[in-house]
């Protein structure tokens, strides 16, 4: 990206919205990740300051495999581009690359409470899962994601409904420190876009399609090959009804549509019109059809990018440059604020 995007100045720059999201590379991608999340930023990379981040020390929250770890971040990194985020228009760097993230999450660690950590879904969702690993990392996790936010001066913060609790207490940590010390940070609003804001898992739709599931029936993978896809969506749980429109304890079916309304560019109004009638083994067919070819070019880009690893060297080393530009002024502010010496380099 310009330098002008990474730190604008004046005039129009100044205009522009900052956008910060991430993904954590604790797996592969899922369909939950690009509905939710992916497919929405490169619309916003043309109006807006894009800054979009491979969050891997949020991913360590969870045992991790080190091998698996690097060629996950790679991987993810390679997905955005997939995607269609330019990085001639946006800042793409890997998180661990910029030490300011870490830096300040200590700081803001200092001014969040332990009750309002306490009460995060993801916390406690995790804290059974993981029973045997409850580490002070997954606890602090909202702390770190709200310095990832916060370091850049970021207005808006595009996500899945899953994280929007996240971005609100990121705004509460905001706010408590600017109470204290005056404007330091900006204030985020999170982004939640459309039907595919929410895909619940295809095997127990009441529960959020995730990376880290075991059952591998449970999600599509961005990676997934076409008779995988198709195979996951002919499994994929529904109800003992036949007629594909939403509804209460309709879990599995409501899940269905918003998939296919996302894949498809429709509303899902739009869906339960075009499936009227019809039943549940034609509506999954169409669905997994309306899936593979949305995701077919994101798959094969990403092979292509994968084969190039300088070009990706190039692009996270460019990125991680600026980002560490631009985040040591917002910690530079901060670290003034709370009364640290400033530093001798
Ligand atoms: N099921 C989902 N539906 C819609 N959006 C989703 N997102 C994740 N799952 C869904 C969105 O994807 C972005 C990146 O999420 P993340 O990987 O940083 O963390 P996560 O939300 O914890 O995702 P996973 O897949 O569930 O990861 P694991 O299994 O490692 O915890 C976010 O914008 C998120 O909202």
């Amino acid at each position: 990206m310009t330098e002008q995007n990474a730190a604008p100045q004046n005039g129009a720059e100044q205009q522009k919205k900052t956008v910060f999201s991430g993904v954590q590379p604790s797996g592969k991608l899922t369909l939950g990740n690009y509905l939710g999340a992916l497919r929405n930023w490169p619309a916003m990379q043309e109006e807006n300051r894009c800054i979009f981040s491979v969050v891997n020390l949020h991913s360590i929250t969870v045992r991790q495999d080190p091998a698996a770890l690097r060629r996950q971040t790679l991987e993810v990194l390679a997905q955005y581009i997939a995607c269609g985020i330019d990085p001639e228009k946006s800042l793409l760097f890997i998180q661990s690359h910029v030490p300011a993230h870490a830096e300040l999450a200590w700081v803001l660690n200092c001014y969040t409470m332990f009750g309002e950590l306490s009460r995060m879904t993801q916390f406690k969702d995790k804290s059974q899962r993981y029973a045997d690993n409850i580490n002070a990392g997954l606890f602090t996790y909202p702390v770190l994601m709200a310095s990832d936010i916060l370091l850049y001066q970021t207005d808006l913060v595009p996500v899945g409904q899953d994280q929007k609790q996240h971005v609100e207490i990121a705004r509460d940590i905001a706010q408590r420190f600017n109470g204290v010390y005056g404007p330091v940070f900006a204030i985020p609003e999170p982004l939640i876009q459309g039907p595919g804001a929410k895909i619940a898992s295809l095997a127990e739709p009441t529960k959020k399609m995730s990376k880290s599931d075991q059952n591998q029936n449970a999600f599509v993978l961005l990676m997934d090959k076409p008779e995988d896809i198709m195979r996951k969506f002919k499994r994929a749980v529904t109800d003992s009804g036949s007629q594909v429109v939403r509804g209460e304890g309709k879990d599995g079916v409501n899940n269905l549509i918003a998939i296919y309304s996302a894949a498809a560019g429709c509303s899902p109004e739009q869906t339960e019109a075009e499936f009227a009638g019809k039943g549940y083994g034609e509506f999954k067919q169409a669905v997994g059809e309306a899936v593979v070819e949305v995701l077919r070019p994101v798959r094969e880009q990403t092979e292509r990018l994968l084969a190039d690893k300088a070009y990706l060297e190039q692009v996270y080393a460019e990125g991680a440059r600026q980002a560490a530009r631009a985040a040591e002024r917002t910690l530079e502010k901060v670290y003034k604020k709370v009364g640290f010496v400033k530093k001798p380099f």
